[in-house]
């Protein structure tokens, strides 16, 4: 979608510090932390949120869930870790590409932003 900030993210129109990639994903830094580790997990398509979730697209949604975990520990989250999808203007969602955020704090806190 021509005018969607994430899509010129994975595009690499829009600068972005990633911390993994694959064929279906994409995952990198909040540009405004809410916690010391916060991170977005999206999927290289356009997919507006998961009001849009269909069985055509859903593996999507799939390979985010799963590999969340594994991105989370990458980011020092061994310890537990917060998984958030604003859905819809009405609950905070601001850019309408379906996103994950992961939210925590580091290991030795022992506690998740
Ligand atoms: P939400 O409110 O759930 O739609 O979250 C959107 C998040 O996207 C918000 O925490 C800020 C982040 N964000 C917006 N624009 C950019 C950008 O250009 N780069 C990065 N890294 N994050 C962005």
């Amino acid at each position: 979608m021509s005018d969607c900030i994430f899509c010129k993210i994975i595009a690499g129109e829009i600068p972005s510090k990633k911390v993994y990639e694959d064929d279906m994903l994409l995952a990198f830094w909040d540009v405004a932390p809410k916690a010391p580790v916060h991170l977005l997990v999206i999927p290289k398509v356009h997919i507006k949120n998961l009001y849009e979730l269909n069985e055509t697209n859903a593996a999507y949604a799939h390979a985010m869930i799963t590999k969340a975990p594994e991105i989370a520990k990458q980011a020092g989250l061994a310890e537990g870790f917060r998984l958030i999808a604003n859905t819809g203007e009405a609950c905070g969602q601001t850019v309408h590409h379906l996103h994950f955020h992961i939210l925590g704090r580091f290991n030795e806190s022992g506690d998740t932003g």
